[in-house]
């Protein structure tokens, strides 16, 4: 087996800390000539890592800029006050242990997350089902992908994801289903374009109800009413049956319960499917022919499948599809689950969901439990699977959980109906949150912080979403205080009296797992990847990226499973599900007649804990917006830049509209990426209810039903300071907050340079200049500038003649012109031009350019416009004129989305505009 890595003196191999793409980066060292510590100067794509060949998404182009110190946890603290390592570990080790010798095992629970690395996740898991004895530990990737797990595991009798990245560029067409990968997993999307570049015949389909960049990028966007996939794939299977393009072989040879799918399914005819999607019968016929015209075909399909009350069956609905084609088993097919995190399929492999054991082993078998046992010789073992991440919640709201270890995730912003959360974190008696960073929503409850060390300063094992297993390398010191999560996990352990935990490395750690994936296997689970546990630690620092499994079948890893047609069932064969499609359990009414959609953008990560110290990163969407279709915004009287409240009957957001075509009538979408942390009224899974898949528990996160209104207020500020000193800057952060009432509206943009906030009240202070000046106490010189035509007043204060801070009091909502901010705050002397521009909000016009559409090269949309006016006809010729789309190209869409609206087609592509449905 080759094992070595290339370890060029200067460089070290790491892979992205972000999304399940798991892509390689070179990171390019040095000794510090101040500190002598080992810092990392740059960073490009690893050109000889599978998952991404060199490419890099602005995200990961970014992530040096995320190891800053600003806001960093670095020491341990109870109750706020900061604490020695040791006494940390008593305090917790001593609580769990008292309230379960009080309560019993299951009134403790650990949360944890698809981004801890393989090591610490299945340390947390062996430390809960086999020492402390109960299934209550549970993860973030509930939210994410247990919908797609169960389905693999009803399928294939396996949690197996049946598919390579190398399929992408080998097959004849992909279906995108709930999946916006142009933003959400870039460079994939971007191996798909090269693809269909190679092989122009290869067809790209969207299936999503708004017209994303994805969608606008392939040659046919269904623009599907929310939540009806399963009909549109059970029509799928009864077209495959009546065009008699089954692969009968497959289906009797290799499969179980066809009959009873077929049955479920053969009324969905494509006149019904049409109505009930409420799509066009010709796109929907054009896509069901491409698919059975197909030799190889994949399913690519992510959140806007999993995030669903019925997702277990969604997901079966399209396996289905592939199992009745035998488009599965060998290159270019397969129905291919897209994971989100990092190492969410990590987790998936170690066990980290509550209902799960570890290595592919299962919880109510109890053959596994024992084996499990036996393995760990650990003095007690969970007899039954935890509470899901939902039920989980609601147990520490009811006070049967008394003691909760959340890791490396925020759950008070990312799980739906953030009241309940709230609520079962204040009553919790003991809260632990193990984290990088010293502010985040989830932070603000816990009794005990404990300094984790992060990407770059950790070691460890990721897998990514096609199974490659790469190394994460710590190569930077962790600052202050701060351990890998294993480390602290394992001391928690021994403190609370247990032996097992005694691992002299992360790689001891690793080849414990590694052994156990082949322990009592026989054959049964392709999760087996017992050949790696035998590295020596210095083979497992230079370990190559590899697939599993991994074992003496498949020393050197394997790429295409299944090509046997043997799947991990009892009976060796794959099943079909018969498939009843339900619509979304969130119904709209008069009151609340509207569905909010919800997801990701381009350049923010989750809860922007990581994301919003990479000021690249800011530029692109620097504030939360609602999208609204025209005909809603009309009819709701909401104009373009408005504030806009959405309600639904569990909480409320407030963002400024977006009038868009982009979303369907009916519907409106909101990033998911603002939290308390960063915005007053802007956490949108507040707004979701608890409703989850029966099967999966995934929360309907996709779906929930809002009245939208205009929300006018007396005056709208926005205040942009120089980040003196820290404590101006807390000053800021905390009082404005504080000044302002429930009602009252807050953003601040992150920015490591400038504080920028936006707010808007209902009560106009008496005094502007004294209300600004609280926040800046000191000896500084302050002009004011009152217009009674606009109704406008302008402050501005100066330290010598550089500007230290701007207010502005309006009584009608204000555009914010971040760059020509930034250019007056950057000036040592403030020009007396500049000066009398800000006074007067006269904003040049060369600031006035847009929204930033390239973060690699700062360009404009303005910028971008005015090239395509100026001839540039295609992507290629704006990235030779203005550089934009040439580093990562994950602006490469909006590119071509921009080319395409002032009519020159971006490619010879034929894209269908999305169908506007009433
Ligand atoms: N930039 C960025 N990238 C990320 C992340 C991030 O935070 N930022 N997070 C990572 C993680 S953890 C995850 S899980 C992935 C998620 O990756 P994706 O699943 O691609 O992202 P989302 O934006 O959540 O949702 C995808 C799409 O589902 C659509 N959708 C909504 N309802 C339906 C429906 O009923 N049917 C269909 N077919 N579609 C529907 C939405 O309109 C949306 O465009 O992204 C990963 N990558
Ligand atoms: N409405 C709605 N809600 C959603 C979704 C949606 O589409 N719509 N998507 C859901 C999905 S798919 C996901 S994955 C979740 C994501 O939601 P979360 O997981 O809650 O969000 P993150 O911001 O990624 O939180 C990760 C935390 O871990 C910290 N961290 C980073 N690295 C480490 C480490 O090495 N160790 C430790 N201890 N901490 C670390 C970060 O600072 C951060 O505070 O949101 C879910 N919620
Ligand atoms: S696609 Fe982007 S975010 Fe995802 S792993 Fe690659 S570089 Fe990181
Ligand atoms: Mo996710």
């Amino acid at each position: 087996m080759t094992r070595e890595l290339r370890n060029i003196a200067g460089i070290k191999q790491s892979t992205c800390a972000y999304c399940g793409v798991g892509c390689g980066v070179d990171i390019h060292q040095q000794v510090s000539p101040e500190s002598t510590q080992i810092e990392a100067v740059s960073l490009q794509g690893s050109q000889d890592h599978p998952a991404n060949f060199g490419r890099l998404c602005v995200k990961g182009e970014n992530l040096l800029a995320t190891t800053s110190l600003d806001d960093r946890l670095l020491y341990p603290h109870i109750k706020n006050e900061r604490v020695q390592w040791s006494q940390a570990i008593e305090h917790v080790a001593n609580k769990f242990n008292d309230i379960i010798a009080e309560h019993g095992p299951e009134s403790v629970a650990f949360y944890v997350s698809g981004q801890l690395l393989t090591e610490d996740y299945y340390l947390a898991n062996k430390l809960m089902k086999g020492y402390i004895g109960s299934g209550n530990i549970e993860t973030n990737s509930r939210l994410c992908m247990s919908s797609a797990v169960a389905a693999y595991k009803r399928a294939f009798g396996e949690d197996v994801v049946p598919c390579s990245y190398q399929d992408l560029e080998q097959t004849d067409l992909i279906v995108l289903v709930g999946s916006n990968a142009a933003w959400t997993h870039p460079v994939l999307f971007q191996r798909m374009q090269h693809a269909k570049q190679i092989n122009p015949d290869m067809k790209l389909v969207c299936i999503d109800p708004r017209r994303t960049q994805t969608a606008a990028m392939a040659d046919l966007h269904l623009p599907l009413k929310p939540g009806t996939d399963a009909v549109f794939f059970n029509g799928l299977l009864a077209f495959i049956a009546a065009a008699n393009a089954c692969d009968s072989h497959f289906i009797q040879q290799h499969s179980e319960g066809f009959e009873q799918a077929l049955a479920s399914a053969s009324s969905y005819t494509p006149e019904r499917v049409s109505q009930i999607c409420e799509l066009g019968i010709e796109q929907l016929l054009d896509c069901y022919q491409w698919f059975i015209e197909s030799k190889r075909a994949i399913s690519f399909y992510s959140m806007g499948i999993n995030q669903s009350s019925t997702g277990v069956d969604k997901c079966n609905a399209i396996i289905n599809c592939h199992l009745a084609s035998g488009k599965i088993g060998r290159p270019g097919c397969g129905p291919f689950s897209i994971t989100g995190q990092p190492n969410a399929m990590g987790g998936r492999e170690v066990g980290g969901l509550a209902n799960q054991l570890t290595a592919h082993m299962d919880i109510e078998n109890p053959q596994h439990r024992q084996s499990v046992q036996t393995f760990w010789q650990s003095p007690t073992m969970t007899q039954q699977p935890g509470l899901k991440a939902v039920d989980m919640f609601d147990a520490i709201k009811d006070n049967k959980i008394k003691a909760v270890w959340i890791m490396a995730t925020n759950p008070l912003v990312s799980m739906p109906n953030r009241q309940v959360i709230e609520d079962a974190l204040d009553k919790c008696e003991l809260v632990v949150v193990s984290d990088c960073v010293a502010t985040n929503d989830t932070i603000s409850k816990a009794d005990v912080t404990l300094p984790a060390a992060g990407w770059l300063e950790k070691d460890g094992m990721v897998t990514n979403s096609e199974r490659l297993m790469s190394r994460q390398r710590g190569i930077i010191a962790a600052p202050g205080e701060s351990k890998s999560d294993w480390q602290i996990i394992a001391e928690v352990a021994k403190a609370m009296g247990f032996s097992g935990f005694d691992y002299a490395s992360v790689a001891d750690v690793f080849r414990e797992y590694a052994k156990l994936t082949g322990y009592e296997n026989n054959g049964e689970r392709l999760l087996d990847i017992s050949a790696l546990a035998q590295l020596s630690d210095a083979e497992y620092d230079l370990l190559k990226p590899v697939q599993w499994p991994v074992n003496a079948n498949y020393p050197n890893g394997c790429a295409q499973v299944f090509s046997d047609n043997k799947f991990s069932t009892p009976s060796g064969k794959a099943r079909f599900l018969p498939i009843t499609p339900q619509l979304p359990q969130a119904k709209i009414d008069n009151d609340y007649p509207f569905i909010l959609n919800s997801g990701r953008l381009r350049d923010q990560w989750h809860t922007m804990t990581r994301t919003s110290r990479a000021d690249a990163l800011n530029e692109h969407s620097p504030q939360p917006l609602i999208h609204i279709h025209p005909k809603d915004a009309a009819k709701q009287q909401i104009k373009e830049g408005d504030y806009v409240e959405a309600t639904s009957r569990f909480g409320k957001l407030i963002m400024a509209a977006n009038i868009t075509e982009d979303v369907r009538s009916g519907e409106v979408f909101a990033p998911i990426h603002w939290s308390r942390t960063f915005a007053s009224h802007g956490c949108v899974s507040a707004l979701y209810s608890s409703v989850n898949d029966p099967i999966s528990g995934q929360p309907e996160l996709k779906q929930t039903p809002v009245a939208i209104a205009p929300k006018a207020y007396e005056t709208y500020v926005t205040i942009v300071a120089h980040s003196l000193t820290e404590e101006t800057d807390n000053l800021l952060s905390k009082m404005i907050p504080e000044r302002l009432s429930a009602d009252d509206f807050w953003l601040n943009y992150p920015n490591r340079a400038l504080q920028q906030w936006q707010l808007a009240m209902n009560r106009v202070p008496e005094d502007l200049l004294s209300w600004c000046k609280t926040f800046l106490p000191g000896q500084y010189r302050w002009l004011q500038q009152i217009d009674n035509n606009t109704n406008k007043t302008t402050l501005l204060a100066f330290n010598q003649e550089s500007l230290v801070f701007y207010g502005q009091f309006s009584a009608l909502p204000q555009e914010f012109n971040r760059p020509w901010l930034q250019h007056c705050f950057d000036q040592e002397q403030l020009n007396s031009d500049d000066r009398s521009a800000l006074l007067t909000s006269m904003v040049s016009t060369e600031f006035c350019l847009g929204r930033q559409v390239c973060s690699c090269f700062q360009v404009h949309q303005q910028t971008i416009v005015d090239a395509i006016e100026q001839g540039a006809a295609s992507v290629t010729e704006l990235t030779e004129t203005l550089g934009c789309g040439g580093k990562c190209g994950s602006c490469k869409p909006e590119l071509a989305a921009l080319l395409e609206h002032h009519n020159k087609a971006p490619q010879q592509s034929l894209i269908i505009p999305s169908k506007e449905v009433a």
